[in-house]
């Protein structure tokens, strides 16, 4: 293990000079005189990728994160030599290597320096284990901030901070509590406003260090494996996070109910208890679209059987609860119980498919059914057999969703929780160990189990859930942030976990609502589900060892206020949806922490609590009890705050008061923002029109509104709609223009507009040039306008 002093480890060793260089289409490689060799490859004009092997020659090239249909071509690339060192530079970065030491640097067009090495690329053999322990290290600013790393527990901004990367099942974890479950090793790299990024492609253990063991130095580091990592130029972080996520890919939509309201526990069962629980939801109206079956609804945690005395008739009871509008989502968890006589089991054996010991026994492990097995899930084989599992769950009984628990991998009573770091894997057919598997394997799992789900689930679209996650996890699933406590810290936590998953690439994300482990308040419970319904995974889970924790088990007043939020959810789901278009088609995160919305202004850089959902609307969760309201920062430019339609202008902290059924919400002016009516599942009414909700704003602003089928793949061929509106404000006007492209018709005929801010009486309105009657009594009493949706130009014109 690496402690402390790996920056002054007597032993590490470096690259000395550089004898030759040798430049392939988008590759150059570099060579010392002993025998490393830096690959640099230009991916694209922003995106380069840095590679050393200190063996003289490259292993195979492998990478389980890397999307294979990433964007790559550059614009130009010029490769030149003056006395000190290399230079390669390209339409947006020029990338310097010194001769005497490999040590490189990059700088923008304008001469400034971006990134530098400190030591740069320094390694140590391990004599225990073989190959080096990899290191890094960069130069870093007074004024520097770092972000990115997945779900780290901890304030958004980095800066002093080292934390670890090794998937684990981290029960009840603490603030700043390190490693947990999943691993990101991205970072952002925020210095004099202008953003970068570093994606250290490597499955080892790995180490961050953000100037924290030194006040000027940025390091990074892995147990094994390669130095191997990419960086992306920005300048605007927006940039750094769509072009890392484009690398490591972008998932399918999700149907639209999985961005509905999911209730959970450990465990419902048997099955008149998931009855009267969703019987309850449709009694108190409070919308809801799945339910979840935890361990116990296997026989003797037996993944893919049932235990019929709990269940006597799946297939029956999943149907009724469709019928009901809930669809079921079931636990599969990675441990396989030793058991002659478990299918699933011997056929596994039979086919040598669990991860074996070095010496050549299978790795043998407690977990939930006690002594089990564990498929290896790198191996392709396993994923594919592991897939066809699935046919009777999602075929014949009619489940839609899975959730994959435990794959960090979990594994009980022993000190390390998890396999012995000497299991061999097949990693995709390049052998390793578990040191080099180990991060991997959680997505590996949900892989596998994600092509099982969808394959069955087809024409629909599948839904997964994974609680360990390596980058690129993001193409086959959603997560959560594992099993956090109901204390207001751990709503703190949860806030900035979700936010930072969402410039991680993994937006589609959310905590245990109202905390896993103990018990919350009727009002941290409150507080919670005001916070959650703005994440982009919205499910209320509880261990249930300290009573329940559906919204009826607090009092009326919480009950009414999950309702309140829940159906804003689901008012909302249209607006919801066009995010995640967005997050799919061009790797936006749907999250916005204030430093990704506004990196120019400086207030922004330590915040953590305020975040835009979406584009347009900002988000202030409350996270101490009794709060008549909270100190916050506004963002620059003009809101509205959303309960009193009052106009603010941000670039300042302000105190905004609230009530215990409001958290500080504020939409941006000029935004339209679309509204279904509330339902109690996602298709449960018919409706004929889409609610805006308009905003003026003096100047202009653009809103997009996405829509398709709702599920299915027929958005893939044209099938959708995209509305974008353009409203254009001036003192006595606003015009509002529509345009429409996709081959998709919205069922509802009519827009039902709420114009919010109108500094002038309306006088008359146009719609495409023509003059419409209009009540002005009307108007005034109800404040909205319907209008046809066929229209392209919409004219209110003041008195
Ligand atoms: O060892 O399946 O994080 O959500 O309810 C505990 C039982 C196993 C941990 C998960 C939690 C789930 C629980 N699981």
């Amino acid at each position: 293990m690496i402690t402390n002093t790996e920056l002054e480890y007597k032993g590490d060793l470096y690259p000395t000079k550089i004898v030759s260089f040798e430049h392939e289409v988008d590759s150059i490689c570099f060579h010392t005189d002993n025998s490393v060799i830096l690959k640099v490859t230009v991916l694209r004009d922003s995106l380069i990728r840095f590679r050393f092997t200190t063996k003289g020659y490259f292993s195979n090239d492998f990478s389980y994160a890397i999307d294979k249909s990433h964007s790559h071509g550059y614009n130009f690339l010029e490769v030149s030599e003056v006395a000190d060192y290399y230079q390669i530079k390209t339409s947006k970065v020029q990338c310097r290597i010194q001769k005497a030491d490999m040590r490189l640097s990059i700088f923008d067009l304008n001469e400034n320096v971006i990134l530098e090495d400190e030591l740069g690329f320094h390694w140590e053999e391990s004599y225990e284990y073989g190959g080096n322990i990899v290191k890094m290290s960069k130069a870093s600013k007074d004024g520097e901030c770092f972000y990115g790393l997945g779900d780290k527990a901890t304030q958004l901004n980095l800066k002093g901070k080292r934390l670890e990367n090794f998937a684990t099942d981290q029960y009840a974890f603490q603030k700043d509590q390190e490693p947990l479950y999943k691993v990101v090793p991205f970072y952002i790299g925020l210095q004099n406003k202008q953003s970068y990024g570093i994606f250290f492609d490597n499955t080892f253990r790995t180490y961050f260090d953000f100037c924290h063991e030194r006040r000027n130095v940025t390091s990074y580091w892995a147990e094994g494996g390669e130095m191997n990592y990419y960086f992306i130029y920005g300048p605007q972080m927006q940039d750094v996070v769509t072009t890392y996520t484009d690398l490591t890919g972008k998932p399918e939509l999700p149907p639209l109910w999985a961005l509905g309201y999911h209730q959970c526990k450990w465990s419902y069962y048997p099955e008149s208890n998931v009855k009267e629980v969703t019987a309850k939801f449709r009694e108190l109206k409070i919308p809801c679209d799945a339910i979840y079956l935890d361990i116990d609804y296997m026989e003797g945690f037996r993944c893919f059987t049932w235990n019929k005395e709990y269940f006597p008739d799946p297939k029956r009871m999943v149907s009724e609860l469709m019928e009901d509008g809930f669809k079921t989502v079931v636990i599969i968890d990675p441990g396989i119980k030793i058991d002659k006589e478990y299918s699933v089991y011997k056929e596994a054996l039979e086919k040598d498919y669990f991860c074996k010991r070095a010496d050549g026994p299978y790795m043998k492990g407690k977990v939930w059914p006690g002594e089990c097995n564990f498929p290896d899930y790198t191996n392709p084989a396993v994923r594919e057999w592991w897939a066809g599992l699935f046919k009777e769950l999602i075929s014949d009984i009619g489940v839609k969703g899975v959730w994959n628990d435990m794959n960090e991998p979990a594994v009980m009573e022993v000190p390390n929780k998890t396999f012995p770091m000497d299991v061999r894997h097949d990693y995709d057919g390049n052998p390793c160990s578990h040191r080099k598997a180990h991060n991997i394997y959680g997505t590996q799992m949900a892989r596998a189990t994600y092509h099982g789900v969808k394959r069955f689930a087809y024409p629909k679209r599948p839904f997964i859930i994974t609680r360990s996650a390596y980058s690129g996890a993001q193409r086959y699933t959603s997560s959560w942030t594992g099993d956090n406590v109901a204390t207001w810290e751990h709503l703190w936590i949860a806030n900035i976990q979700v936010q930072r998953m969402s410039i991680s690439g993994m937006g589609f994300t959310g905590s245990d609502i109202g905390g896993f482990a103990e018990q919350p308040s009727g009002e941290l419970y409150a507080r919670w589900i005001q916070l959650g319904v703005f994440h982009p995974f919205c499910r209320t889970h509880s261990s249930g060892d300290h009573g329940n924790q559906e919204p009826w088990a607090f009092d009326e007043e919480v009950i009414d206020i999950t309702r309140k939020f829940v159906n804003l959810r689901y008012q909302l789901l249209p607006y919801l949806y066009t995010m995640f278009w967005q997050y799919i088609e061009e790797g936006i995160p749907m999250l916005k922490p204030l430093v990704y919305y506004d990196q120019e202004d400086i207030q922004t850089h330590y915040r953590n609590d305020e975040f835009v959902f979406g584009n347009q609307i900002l988000v202030c969760p409350i996270l101490e009890p009794n709060a008549l309201g909270r100190r916050m920062y506004i963002p620059r430019g003009q809101w509205y705050n959303y309960w009193t339609n009052e106009e603010v202008k941000g670039g300042k902290e302000v105190w905004v008061d609230t009530k215990f059924d409001q958290i500080p919400l504020f939409v941006k002016a000029g935004s339209v923002i679309p509204k279904y009516p509330v339902q109690q599942y996602v298709g449960e009414l018919e409706f004929d029109e889409l609610t805006l909700e308009i905003y003026y704003k003096e100047g202009k602003e653009k809103s997009v509104v996405y829509e398709d089928a709702q599920d299915g793949y027929d958005y893939k061929k044209g099938r959708y709609s995209f509305l974008s509106f353009q409203t254009t404000g001036k003192e006595k006007e606003l015009i509002i223009q529509l345009h429409k492209e996709g081959k998709y018709d919205t069922p509802y005929s009519k827009y039902k507009i709420n114009l919010i801010g109108l500094p002038f009486k309306i006088n008359a309105i146009e719609v495409d040039n023509v003059k419409i009657s209009f009540d002005h009594q009307s108007f005034e009493d109800d404040n909205y306008l319907i209008v046809d949706k066929e229209f392209t130009e919409l004219h209110i014109i003041g008195e």
